[in-house]
């Protein structure tokens, strides 16, 4: 995307600047808070691999760089957010004070569990975050998914493939321990 920005604006002289803004085009933005969530962004890369959802992937801190949350969000093209932030998780309400694209919030684990998840689940009325459970970024892919779906028969069809493959699990599962059990 481009914007045209009047630089200098003199009677006879008219001077204008071309600001290139990158609009990254994925259809999935992670975000995390910090390096140290990789791993559970890692499950949420995983299957958007699986389900053939083009993502991209940063790390920006509500709290340290509030303003590159902002850049990011707004510089972004994708359907859906995922933010990945541990201890007072405020990253997915951050992002979603600059989109009304939804975002999908991972809390991540530490040392006291609970105030991540309060952190994303009690977000204040009108801007509402999409919460999954604790480092559940695999969740947060498929929920991405769902909605990358609505307007993609493609994903639509992996994803029902992903559900049947489950179901063939629990069944073999099922049949393994009866057979180990030996009733
Ligand atoms: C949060 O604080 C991050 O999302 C991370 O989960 C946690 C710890 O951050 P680091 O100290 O590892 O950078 O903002």
């Amino acid at each position: 995307m481009f914007s045209i920005i009047p630089f200098y604006n003199l009677p006879c002289t008219r001077l204008f600047i071309v600001k290139a803004v990158v609009v990254t085009m994925s259809k999935v933005s992670i975000i995390m808070g910090s390096k140290s969530d990789l791993p559970v962004a890692e499950k949420a890369m995983e299957l958007l691999k699986r389900f053939g959802i083009s993502f991209d992937i940063a790390v920006a801190s509500a709290h340290r760089t509030p303003g590159r949350v902002e850049e990011l969000v707004k510089s972004s093209g994708s359907e859906v957010f995922i933010a990945i932030a541990g201890l007072s998780a405020a990253l997915p309400g951050a992002v979603a004070s600059y989109t009304v694209r939804p975002v999908i919030g991972v809390p991540v684990s530490g040392k006291v569990n609970m105030d991540s998840i309060l952190s994303i689940v009690q977000m204040p009325p009108g801007i509402p975050v999409a919460a999954v459970g604790l480092d559940r970024g695999d969740n947060a892919a498929v929920l991405a998914a769902e909605m990358v779906a609505i307007n993609d028969p493609l994903v639509r069809e992996k994803l029902c493939a992903y559900r049947l493959e489950q179901a063939k699990k629990v069944i073999a599962d099922s049949e393994q321990v009866v057979s180990d059990v030996g009733c």
